[in-house]
């Protein structure tokens, strides 16, 4: 069925992906909406969307907008978006810090035996945490080293003075500038306080004091909350390390129980995983008539699953409400974050059932069954029993025949003996890369998915753009779902794409070009690696000095907003697209980029078009490469080496190839 009228997009209009766009048709002939049709029928709040409302007490909301208004209270236009600005890092901060927190506690449940199902499955990555943490580890068994470094991250949420010790992680010049200017995160919680405290009527009214602010919340998420929530993640799971997978709704399959998980945490979702391999289980769903479970991944719960265990992913934040218009998803499973309201009356319409599992999370029209992890795998089950009672239910199915390999699983450690070997592990081989220029930079694309753009179009066409230009990319969230999508996480495929230099290098350390580093917390891993980079020496002294850029084009959430300033605080430059939340400040729109440049080294810019983004993510690579002394950029300098040139040696006489190798007939 064409669009209804001109204001509704074409399903090309709207997604790239032609497995959603097999969806969103299949939802225009069932008249059911989608974020997609409701974005089409909701314009974005032109006063909202540019951070010109302020509705901080009531004798607002004052809306300014006309010149040189104030609002009641005599708050200025810039004080109001900066204020806004920052309330946005606070909800994003908490965000991703609360999962930390709530990882910790599952890690102190399990190491104290009382975690139904859980264990420590990376005692490596503990025992390190541990000697950074000043928690002591000879001669102690694994679960009493657990209990301390539990309690040590957990005491870091509610800490009051000092500094937050993760931040060692950091380059020692960073830390020296955080201490100056008072940037050093006390406590992961405190900062996030602080926020809304100096936010409130009147408090703080200077736009970057209120931004210093900002930026030291948002440096307790990324080298705090989130950075926890990485680490024990790992502990509990395991680091990942690449393995075979899929993604796209190709992935759910016409004669099993579907199971989707959907949201942030790795927890309840492990569990759910190895429910699905019961071998009751397994029975009570042939019983039913299906031959077998899957289980599936949206979102950030799928990055998890899908890094560690190679659970499939079904897609990103778009897909949520295209996986259920398959008819063929059973139960779709949810934690926190990213979980659209819609979901519950979508459903209504297919057999599928909600579920959601949080403490946190409630929405009405969904089943509430709360996750506790000292009963996990028993919940677990009793889910998955629930999912096989709804499969006799199904109505008509439409599964895309669409799905794509890939090879997610990058954890710094693993970057690092991919490179270095298991002896010695190392990222030299990196850092000489860029040196010599074969690898011109780094670009990091994360973010989501927003329907105000075509969804993953962005994502598509700027990975394969930078590729072609020698830039490594990294990648987390739903922008790594995106890739996978299209044969970007494929090393083959993506190689194909990949500059000469680039390519070069790929092919001799085996490191693919597009590199999945996880979840939306994993963005830490992001930190992790760009310290690393500097301690291994040859590009600069500080995170700000290396050649690489983050970016986000198609961001939609506040936590979004959190990581971009972390970044831009340890001194990357950050690029996000989709709308400027601070337009209607010139003033904290240029703070945010000139003003913190100044300060930090790093910034954060708002650009809508993807071949301006190249262009300033090109020119700042380059301008780096310059400060730091590296040869500039020549793209037809490499790639002379490898199979190339064996083929071309291949076809010469003997006495033509002493002369194409060593440039003179050789010697007898
Ligand atoms: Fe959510 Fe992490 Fe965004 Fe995807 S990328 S839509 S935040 S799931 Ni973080
Ligand atoms: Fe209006 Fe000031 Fe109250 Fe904001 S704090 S709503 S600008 S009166």
């Amino acid at each position: 069925m064409p669009p209804k009228s001109k204001r509704y997009r074409t399903p090309e209009e709207r997604s790239i992906d032609p497995a959603a766009q097999e969806m969103l048709i299949k939802a225009d002939e069932l008249n059911l909406s989608t974020a997609f049709s409701r974005a089409e029928e909701m314009a974005p709040c032109p006063i909202g969307s540019k951070g010109q409302c302020c509705k901080v007490c009531f004798m607002g909301p004052c809306r300014l907008v006309k010149d040189g208004q104030t609002g009641v209270c005599g708050a200025t236009i810039d004080t109001i978006t900066a204020r806004n600005f920052a309330r946005a890092i606070a909800a994003g901060a908490a965000a991703h810090s609360d999962h930390g927190r709530d990882l910790a506690f599952t890690l102190l449940a399990t190491a104290k035996g009382e975690a139904q199902g859980y264990k420590i499955r990376d005692p490596f990555k503990l025992k390190k945490l541990a000697e950074e943490l000043d928690v002591p580890v000879e001669g102690r068994p694994i679960d009493e080293v657990g209990v301390d470094v539990a309690e040590k991250c957990i005491a870091m949420f509610g800490q009051q003075e000092g500094e937050l010790s993760i931040i060692e992680r950091a380059p020692e010049k960073r830390k020296e500038l955080w201490r100056k200017l008072g940037l050093v995160p006390r406590g992961i919680d405190r900062e996030i306080v602080d926020i809304l405290h100096r936010t409130h009527m009147g408090d703080d009214q200077d736009p970057e004091h209120i931004l210093d602010q900002g930026m030291r919340a948002a440096l307790g998420d990324g080298w705090g909350g989130s950075m926890i929530a990485t680490d024990i993640s790992d502990v509990l799971f395991g680091t990942p390390s690449p393995l075979v997978s899929q993604v796209n709704l190709g992935v759910l399959k016409e004669d099993e129980v579907n199971i989707l998980v959907h949201g942030h945490e790795p927890t309840l979702s492990e569990m759910i995983l190895a429910a699905t391999s019961d071998p009751e289980l397994l029975a009570y769903a042939e019983e039913k008539g299906a031959k077998g479970i899957t289980l599936a991944g949206i979102c950030c719960t799928s990055n998890e699953t899908l890094m560690r265990q190679g659970v499939p992913s079904a897609g990103n934040f778009l897909h949520q409400e295209l996986a259920i218009i398959t008819g063929a998803v059973e139960a779709m499973v949810v934690d926190v974050q990213c979980i659209m309201q819609a979901l519950p009356n979508l459903a209504e319409n297919f057999h599928t059932e909600v579920i959601t599992t949080s403490p946190k999370v409630k929405i009405t029209g969904a089943t509430h069954i709360e996750f506790d992890e000292h009963r996990a795998l028993d919940i677990a089950k009793e889910i998955v029993r629930r999912a096989i009672d709804k499969f006799p239910e199904r109505g008509e199915v439409n599964i895309p025949d669409i799905s794509e390999d890939v090879i997610p699983g990058f954890s710094h450690e693993y970057i690092n003996y991919m490179l270095g070997g298991t002896y010695r592990g190392s990222f030299r081989a990196l850092n000489d890369a860029v040196m010599s220029g074969r690898i011109r930079g780094v670009v990091a694309n994360v973010g989501c998915n927003n329907p105000r753009s075509t969804q993953d179009a962005s994502h598509e066409y700027l990975v394969r753009e930078l590729l072609k230009k020698d830039i490594l990319i990294v990648e987390t969230g739903c922008a790594a779902i995106a890739s996978g999508k299209y044969g970007h996480l494929l090393g083959e495929a993506a190689l194909e794409m990949a500059g000469p230099g680039l390519r070069e290098v790929c092919e001799a350390t085996g490191m693919p070009p597009v590199l999945h580093l996880g979840s939306c917390v994993d963005n830490s891993r992001i930190l992790t690696v760009l310290s690393q980079v500097v301690e291994e020496g040859g590009l600069g002294d500080d995170i700000s000095e290396v050649p690489a850029v983050g970016i986000a084009p198609e961001w939609m959430s506040e936590k979004a907003i959190s990581i971009a300033t972390y970044c831009a605080a340890s001194g990357a430059y950050v690029i996000m697209g989709i709308t400027n939340p601070t337009a209607a400040s010139e003033m904290v729109t240029d703070l945010l980029s000139k003003g913190w440049e100044e300060k930090v080294g790093g910034k954060i810019e708002f650009v809508f078009d993807d071949e301006e983004m190249i262009e300033r993510i090109l020119d700042h690579i380059d301008k780096k490469r310059e400060a730091l002394g590296l040869p500039a950029y020549e793209p037809d300098k490499f790639g002379k080496s490898g199979d190339w040139r064996m083929k071309e040696l291949e076809g010469l006489t003997g006495a033509e190839r002493e002369l194409a190798l060593y440039g003179q007939p050789a010697a007898n």
